[in-house]
C-alpha cells in the first residue's frame, strides 16, 4: 500500500491572510465532514427501509472541494452519482434536498434536479421555466442532469465543451448573452475508473483532443467497479498511464494530463486551479486522474464490500480515509486546533441529522392530509358495506403511508362499492378523479417540455408554388430549405460524418460550408454516441443543433446516448432542462444489410420523449426541418435514402414553410380499404393502388407522416369508418412499426369497431434484406405482395366479386 507523506506547501496561501486561508480551509472541511455524515445517514435511511436505494459520495468528498472551487458560474458539470459533495459545494444541491431525493419525494420543489423521479445524487440545475423559456445560463453553476448508465455522461460532456469553442470563436453568437460569456466556461467531467472501460469514454476523450475544447475530465479513481478490481478494468490497471499517448506537446495539441492523490487536499486544490486555468484559458482538454480513494461504506447499499475486497485493502481504505487524511493535514500544519475541528464535527452532525428529519417530515406530511381524507371517506362508506371499515382501519393504522399504500385503499373501496351506489362513494370516486391530475403531474408528466416553443405552437404555413416553380431533385430541396435557415438563425449549426466539406454523403449540404464556415458546417471522425452528445451538449446551452447519423443502421451506434440521455431529458428532470436536438438520418429501402434498414420499432421502443418524422420525400422532410428549427423538443428525422434524386417541385417558400407534426395525410382518396404507410413504401403503395385500381379495388393511402406524435387529429379512423379494412405496410420486421400503428389505430383511435375483416399488416421479412435488387425483391415489401395482399383481403370479404387469383 502507498506510504506518501502529507504534502504540507501545496496550497498557495501567499495572497491570503492566514485567518482567511483557516476559515476557507475549515469551511471545505465542514462540506466534506457533513457529505459524509449524509453518506452514512443516507445508508441507515435505506436500511430501515424508509428509502429503497442508495449510492453516496463517501471517500470521494476532499478532490470535490477542489474542483469545486475552481467551478465558476457558467460553467457546466456532466458527472455521475459520487459527486454530491460538489454539489453541496457549489450550492447545486442542500442536504435536505439530498435528503427529499432519497424519499424520492414528488412535491414541487422538495427534489429540485428530478422533482422525486431519479435515484439519489441525480442532481441537475434549472435551465428553463415551466413555459420552456430559458434562465441565465452565465449566473448559475450549472449541471446538466445525472444520467445512471455509467459512463454515459461522457457523450454530453463533448457538446458542453464545444458549445463554448463555438462561442469564442463564432462571434455571431455574441448577442447571446445568457448562454455564454465569450466562450469563457469550462465543462468539468467526472467518471468512476470502472467506467473509463466504456467505449463512450474512449471516444469522448478522443473527441475532445481533436476538437480542442476546454473539457475537463476527473477520474475517481478507487481501484474498484463494485465488486471488479482495476486489473479487469484498464490496461496497466492505471488509466492516465494508458492516456499518454493524449499528451500535448509543443508541436502537438493534445491534453494537459494530471496525476493527484484524492486524499492530498492542498495537492488537489493546487492541480485542481492550475489544470483548469490551462482549460479555461487555452481551451484545451485536461485529464485529472484522481488517486488512491476509497468507499469507507462500499458501492451502493445493495451490499457489502467486505465480500470481495482483501483485509489489507478495507485496512488501506480506512487510513487513507481522505476526510481523515485532510483532518491530519489540518492539525499537522497548524490551520485547526483538535478543539476546533471537535466543534465544526458536532454541529455538522446535527445539522445533517436535522436536515434528514426535515425531508423525511415533508414528505410525510405531503401524504398524510390525502390519507386522513382517504380514511374519512372510506370509513363514511362503511355503513353501506362494513367490510370496508376493514380498509379504512387498515389504512388509518399505517404509519408513514405512501401513496401507493393510499391509492390501493381507494381503489379497492371503489371496486368492492360498485353495486352500492351512495353519496359518500360518489364523494369518493370524485376524490380520486381529481387526485389523478396530480399523479399524472407528479408521476407522468413533462415527456415533452410541451412549452411555448412545441412544435405543436408553431404556425402551419403551406408551401407556396407558382409556374415558375421548378422540378428540381430532391436534395437540392433540402439543400435550399438548409440555405435559408443558415441565414436566418445564427444558431443553427450542422456536423456528421461527410457533411461539411463534401456537403454530405446525398449533397443536401452541398456548397453550405463555404458559404457558413466551418464552425458551423463542419464533418467529424466516426463517432457516432460522442456526434449525439455533442449535439446535446450544444442544444443545452441554446444552440440548435443538427447532428447527422450517416444512416439510419448507424443509429443503433448511438442508441444508448439517445435512449438514456436526449430522450429521457425532459422526464427526468420534470422539466428543467431541454435539449432540442435534431438528429438527421436516412434509411429505409436502399442496398444491402446495413444500407436499407428501417428498424422504427427499435426507435419507437427507444425514444419516447422524441419525435419521429418519416417523411415520404424531401419536400415533406423540408417542412419537417422548417417546423423543428422554429421549436425546441428533439426529434429524428428520416429521409429516404432513395429519394434524394427524384424530381420535386421546389416551393417559393423553402426555408419557411411548415408540416406540423402528427398531421397525417391521406395521399389518395379511396373507397375500400384503407392502407397506411410512410417513408419509402408509400411509393410502392401507391404504384400497386394503381394496378389494383385496374382490378376493380379503391385504395385509400394513408401518411402518417410522424410515427411520434401519431396522427393526432384521427385521420386513421375517420377513412377505416369509410372503407372498414385496414392494411399496414412498412419495412420493419413483422410485428414491429406496424403493430405499434395497429395499437393506435385499433386500440386509440377504436378503429376495431369499423372492421368487417381481420386488419393485416405486410412487412418486412424477419432478416436484414441481402445485398442486390433481388435481395431488396424478395425481403421487403413490393408491389407485388401489396397488390396480392390487397387482393386477398377483398376476396376473403367477396369471393364471388373477387376470386381466387392463386
Ligand atoms: C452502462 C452501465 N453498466 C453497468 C452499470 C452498473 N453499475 C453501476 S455502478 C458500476 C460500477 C462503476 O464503477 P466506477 O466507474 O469505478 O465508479 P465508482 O462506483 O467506483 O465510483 C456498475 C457496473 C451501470 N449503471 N451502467
Ligand atoms: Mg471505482
Amino acid at each position: 500500500m502507498p506510504n506518501e507523506k502529507l504534502m504540507t506547501n501545496a496550497i498557495d496561501a501567499s495572497e491570503l491572510s492566514f485567518n482567511d486561508f483557516k476559515s476557507i480551509v475549515i469551511n471545505d472541511y465542514k462540506i466534506a465532514f457533513e457529505s459524509r455524515q449524509a453518506s452514512v445517514l443516507g445508508r441507515r435511511e435505506v436500511l430501515t427501509g424508509k428509502a429503497k436505494f442508495g449510492i453516496f459520495g463517501d471517500g470521494k468528498e476532499v478532490p470535490q472541494l477542489a474542483m469545486a472551487r475552481a467551478f465558476k458560474n457558467g460553467d457546466w458539470r456532466s458527472g455521475y452519482y459520487r459527486d454530491q459533495t460538489f454539489a453541496f459545494a457549489t450550492g447545486i444541491s442542500t442536504i435536505k434536498e439530498f435528503f427529499a431525493q432519497l424519499y424520492a419525494n414528488p412535491t414541487d420543489g422538495a427534489d429540485p434536479f428530478s422533482g422525486g423521479r431519479q435515484m439519489n445524487c441525480h442532481f441537475a440545475t434549472k435551465s428553463i421555466n415551466e413555459d420552456g423559456s430559458w434562465n441565465d445560463l452565465t449566473q448559475i453553476k450549472n449541471c446538466s442532469s445525472d444520467i445512471s448508465p455509467t459512463g454515459g455522461q461522457m457523450a454530453r460532456l463533448v457538446g458542453l465543451a464545444y458549445a463554448s469553442k463555438l462561442f469564442r470563436q463564432n462571434k455571431e453568437l455574441d448577442y447571446l448573452k445568457h448562454f455564454s460569456v465569450s466562450g469563457n466556461e469550462v465543462a468539468f467531467g467526472t467518471i468512476g475508473n470502472a467506467s473509463t472501460s466504456e467505449g463512450v469514454f474512449f471516444e469522448a476523450i478522443n473527441a475532445a483532443g481533436v476538437l480542442q475544447i476546454p473539457m475537463a475530465v476527473s477520474i475517481w479513481d478507487d481501484a474498484y467497479g463494485i465488486s471488479v478490481p482495476a486489473k479487469y478494468q484498464t490496461t496497466k490497471e492505471d488509466i492516465s498511464e494508458v492516456l499518454k499517448g493524449f499528451q500535448r506537446n509543443a508541436d502537438q495539441p493534445g491534453y494537459e494530463i494530471y496525476k493527484v492523490k484524492g486524499w492530498d487536499y492542498p495537492a488537489l486544490c493546487e492541480v485542481y486551479e492550475k489544470a483548469i486555468n490551462v482549460c479555461r484559458d487555452e481551451h484545451v482538454p485536461v485529464l485529472i486522474h484522481v488517486t488512491e480513494l476509497t468507499q469507507p461504506q462500499g458501492h451502493s447499499t445493495s451490499g457489502s464490500h467486505e465480500r470481495y475486497k482483501s483485509k489489507d485493502r478495507l485496512s488501506w481504505e480506512t487510513e487513507y480515509d481522505c476526510i481523515q487524511k485532510m483532518r491530519a493535514w489540518m492539525l499537522e500544519s497548524a490551520v485547526a486546533t483538535e478543539e476546533e475541528i471537535a466543534e465544526v464535527e458536532k454541529n455538522a452532525k446535527v445539522f445533517v441529522r436535522n436536515a434528514q428529519k426535515e425531508a423525511w417530515n415533508e414528505f410525510l406530511d405531503s401524504i398524510k392530509p390525502e390519507q386522513k381524507q382517504v380514511v374519512d371517506l372510506i370509513s363514511s362508506m362503511a355503513k353501506h358495506q362494513p367490510e370496508l371499515a376493514k380498509i379504512a382501519a387498515n389504512l388509518a393504522s399505517t404509519a408513514d403511508a405512501q401513496r401507493r399504500e393510499v391509492f390501493t385503499a381507494v381503489r379497492k373501496a371503489i371496486r368492492l362499492s360498485a353495486s352500492f351506489n351512495s353519496p359518500e362513494r360518489n364523494e369518493l370516486l370524485a376524490w380520486y378523479k381529481q387526485q389523478a391530475k396530480f399523479n399524472h403531474d407528479r408521476y407522468n408528466s413533462k415527456l415533452h417540455t410541451n412549452g411555448k416553443e412545441s412544435p405543436d405552437m408553431i404556425a402551419v404555413v403551406d408551401a407556396v408554388y407558382d409556374e415558375q416553380s421548378k422540378m428540381v431533385d430532391g436534395r437540392e430541396v433540402l439543400n435550399a430549405c438548409f440555405n435559408e435557415n443558415f441565414a436566418r438563425d445564427p444558431r443553427l449549426v450542422a456536423f456528421g460524418e461527410d457533411l461539411g466539406n463534401i456537403g454530405d454523403v446525398n449533397q443536401g449540404f452541398a456548397g453550405l460550408q463555404a458559404k457558413y464556415g466551418e464552425l458551423r458546417i463542419t464533418d467529424t471522425g466516426i463517432r457516432e454516441m460522442t456526434i449525439m452528445g455533442q449535439g446535446i451538449g450544444l442544444a443545452m446551452r441554446g444552440l440548435k443543433p443538427i447532428a447527422e447519423i450517416q444512416y439510419l443502421d448507424y443509429l443503433i451506434f448511438a442508441l444508448n446516448v439517445l435512449s438514456d440521455d436526449l430522450a429521457s431529458l425532459s422526464y427526468r428532470t420534470k422539466g428543467i432542462q431541454k435539449a432540442p436536438v435534431i438528429v438527421r438520418t436516412r434509411g429505409h429501402r436502399l442496398e444491402g444489410i446495413w444500407h436499407s434498414g428501417s428498424p422504427i420499432s427499435m426507435i419507437l421502443g427507444a425514444l419516447r420523449g422524441m419525435h419521429l418524422c418519416v417523411p415520404r420525400n424531401m419536400t415533406q422532410a423540408a417542412g419537417m426541418y422548417n417546423t423543428l428549427f422554429r421549436a425546441d423538443e428533439p426529434a429524428v428525422v428520416i429521409e429516404c435514402l432513395n429519394g434524394y434524386r427524384l424530381k420535386e417541385k421546389l416551393p417559393g417558400n423553402v426555408g419557411s414553410f411548415t408540416v406540423p407534426l402528427g398531421k397525417a395525410e391521406v395521399l389518395e382518396e379511396g373507397t375500400d380499404i384503407t392502407v397506411i404507410s410512410y417513408g419509402s413504401s408509400l411509393r410502392i403503395v401507391q404504384e400497386a393502388a394503381e394496378e389494383l385500381s385496374l382490378l376493380g379495388i379503391s385504395v385509400e393511402i394513408i401518411d402518417p407522416q410522424t410515427l411520434l406524435p401519431f396522427d393526432t387529429t384521427q385521420v386513421c379512423v375517420n377513412s377505416l369508418a369509410k372503407t372498414n379494412k385496414l392494411l399496414v405496410v412498412d419495412e420493419d420486421v413483422p410485428g414491429g412499426a406496424s403493430a405499434y400503428i395497429l395499437q393506435k389505430v385499433l386500440e386509440e383511435q377504436k378503429g376495431y369497431f369499423h372492421l368487417d375483416g381481420q386488419p393485416k399488416t405486410l412487412s418486412a421479412k424477419a432478416h436484414r434484406p441481402p445485398f442486390g435488387s433481388d435481395g431488396d425483391y424478395f425481403s421487403k415489401p413490393s408491389v407485388d405482395d401489396i397488390i396480392e395482399t390487397i387482393y386477398q383481403m377483398m376476396h376473403d370479404a367477396n369471393p364471388t366479386k373477387y376470386p381466387s387469383i392463386f
